[in-house]
């Protein structure tokens, strides 16, 4: 017999996230992702001044708290042919890849890990056998047998008391948590310590950009000034304190966040074998090396990979009109006019759909059931993200991202075809954290020498004003945010807005069926998964969070009815 599980709303996310899933003999056969928050940001942004965007569209989400900005003055920037000085593009780089860490790990620990690690367990650990556990897999120095010990003590004291706190809720005790005591012990320690050092890495977003999360971007380059002598521009102290931080956190991540992803993995192996889901990757690229414009120069590569084919790394113009482009065949949208298709320089956001919505009780999947559109490419269903990333730099010949691929795939002694997968979705993430950790220690070491050379400059002012801008222009700026290709698509007239697009990673990974009823990423990777209790779906959020939603992200902005109604009429 067939039985709908409903997930609703999904944990351990950003946003709001609805999973159903049917599921037949223990099995899921069909499944829907729908996004229950109601988009508008691009209603927000029409009739704004450009320069203005990226302050609004960083506010999507708190998560990937930089990326929207930096696809949005890239955006303004491509739209009104700016380039930005070397010293700017450094800085965005070194933010990235803070970004990249902070995101990556505290995604790992703190919204991932409890799916494989069980809290509970870990009360049953021995403290001197974690101790060999963890000295085994890493020389990171916390790691004595009385380290273990304490930490047991508090976490006993944490559960008599009934109160879990962080810990409530979870599915402790399912028999698909594989883990030994002491392997529960060792991760639950290492939750603690990524807790305390994530507030640390972030301090590199407040040097460079005043504050985290929603640090300060500029259209034509970086707002803060470089004057190695100047108590309060970016100095000699402050970078130090930039060396020591990504120096600290390159640290944490091969002495913690990678052994531990290597440690745990063996036990789940089924799961190389289980979510892999769609068989297409994009990836738009990031990390310019000698401007945004300059895509060969980029340190992940841009291109798609169709079918799982590895031998073959597609072009991607985000341009082309039939390339990418949005369907709200099951969005609760409505389009002027033609229906179809319609790349994001032609799309359109509103709210006038006025057929069945919400409530939510059940969602109508023959019909619309989301608040995300649809992306395609070329007509195809795409995943985007960590797995993307790896898999068409790989591809492509990288010799970075090759060589980290190939070194985890050596220590895990698997082959690649394991990647294709949940596990190789969780694995990936910290494969290309480690990437990050290396190249922004690059980034910083070259802004560093320009310095010393004597180019200070962070900004330009070149077409500042608006008067010496073209009556229309249009732009696109592309990103890899943490979950996956970013982009933001301008329409500039008479020097405002005319209409703004943000396509991003989850929305391509979390969206509905298209109208040929392709499933995109979320929905295809749940197909054939196990579920051995209907009323702990442990299997379902192990697969989804491998993914690290980001609904508020896809939704772009939360509002009640009255207020979307307020400011449709502000701007119209
Ligand atoms: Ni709000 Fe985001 C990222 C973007 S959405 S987290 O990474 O862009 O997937
Ligand atoms: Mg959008």
């Amino acid at each position: 017999m067939n039985s709908r599980i409903v997930v609703d709303p999904v944990t351990r996310i950003e946003g709001h996230l609805r999973i159903e899933a049917e599921v037949k003999d223990g099995r899921i056969v069909d499944a829907w992702s729908a996004g229950t928050m109601v988009r508008g940001l691009e209603i927000i942004l029409r009739g704004r001044d450009p320069r203005d965007a990226w302050a609004f569209c960083e506010r999507v989400c708190g998560v990937c708290t930089t990326v929207h900005a930096l696809a949005s003055v890239r955006a303004v920037e491509d739209a009104l042919d700016i380039r930005v000085p070397p010293n700017a593009e450094l800085i965005r780089n070194l933010m990235f890849c803070t970004q990249y860490m902070h995101d990556h790990v505290v995604h790992f620990y703190h919204l991932h890990a409890l799916d494989w690690v069980d809290v509970v367990s870990a009360l049953k650990a021995d403290p001197a056998a974690t101790s060999t556990l963890a000295q085994g897999v890493s020389k990171w120095p916390k790691s004595s047998p009385g380290y273990f010990a304490d930490l047991q003590k508090r976490l006993a004291k944490f559960v008599e008391s009934g109160q879990l706190g962080i810990f409530a809720n979870g599915y402790w005790g399912h028999p698909a948590f594989k883990l030994p005591p002491e392997a529960n012990l060792m991760a639950v320690a290492h939750y603690l310590e990524a807790l305390e050092w994530q507030k640390e890495i972030v301090k590199v977003h407040t040097i460079f950009g005043g504050k985290n999360p929603h640090p300060n971007y500029l259209v034509g380059g970086m707002p803060c000034a470089v004057n190695i002598e100047e108590a309060n521009a970016i100095n000699a102290e402050r970078l130090a304190l930039v060396g020591r931080l990504l120096a600290e956190a390159k640290t944490f991540v091969e002495q913690v966040y990678i052994p531990d992803v290597l440690a745990v993995a063996p036990f789940y192996l089924d799961w190389a074998g289980i979510g892999g889901g769609l068989e297409n990757y994009l990836c738009y690229g990031d990390l310019p090396t000698g401007g945004f414009a300059d895509v060969a120069g980029y340190k992940f590569v841009r291109g798609a990979i169709l079918g799982r084919n590895l031998n073959e790394v597609l072009p991607v113009d985000p341009r082309d009109d039939t390339g990418i482009q949005e369907f709200i065949d099951h969005s609760w949208y409505e389009y002027e006019g033609a229906a179809g298709g319609r790349h994001p320089w032609r799309g359109e956001t509103n709210l006038k759909y006025s057929g069945p919505k919400p409530p939510y009780e059940h969602l109508d999947v023959d019909a619309k059931y989301s608040w995300l559109k649809t992306p395609r490419w070329k007509g195809h269903a795409m995943e985007v993200g960590p797995l993307s990333r790896m898999l068409v730099g790989y591809a492509a010949g990288n010799a970075d991202v090759k060589g980290a691929v190939t070194d985890a795939l050596g220590a895990l002694k698997a082959p690649a075809s394991v990647l294709f997968s949940t596990l190789g979705r969780t694995a990936a993430r910290a494969i290309e954290s480690r990437l990050a950790a290396v190249w922004g220690l690059e980034f910083y070491q070259q802004l560093l020498a320009n310095i010393k050379a004597g180019d200070s400059r962070t900004f330009t002012r070149e077409r500042w004003e608006p008067a010496s801008w073209p009556a229309e222009a249009r732009g696109v700026g592309t990103s890899e945010a943490p979950r996956g290709a970013l982009a933001h698509w301008i329409v500039i007239q008479d020097r405002k807005i005319a209409n703004y697009q943000l396509v991003v990673p989850s929305t391509w990974n979390a969206s509905p069926r298209d109208g040929r009823g392709q499933r995109s990423a979320y929905e295809a990777s749940l197909i054939g998964t196990p579920v051995h209790d209907p009323h702990q779906p442990l299997e379902i959020i192990r697969t989804i969070h491998s993914f690290d939603p980001c609904l508020a992200c896809a939704v772009h902005l939360y509002e009640d009815q009255v207020e979307i109604a307020r400011h449709e009429l502000a701007v119209n």
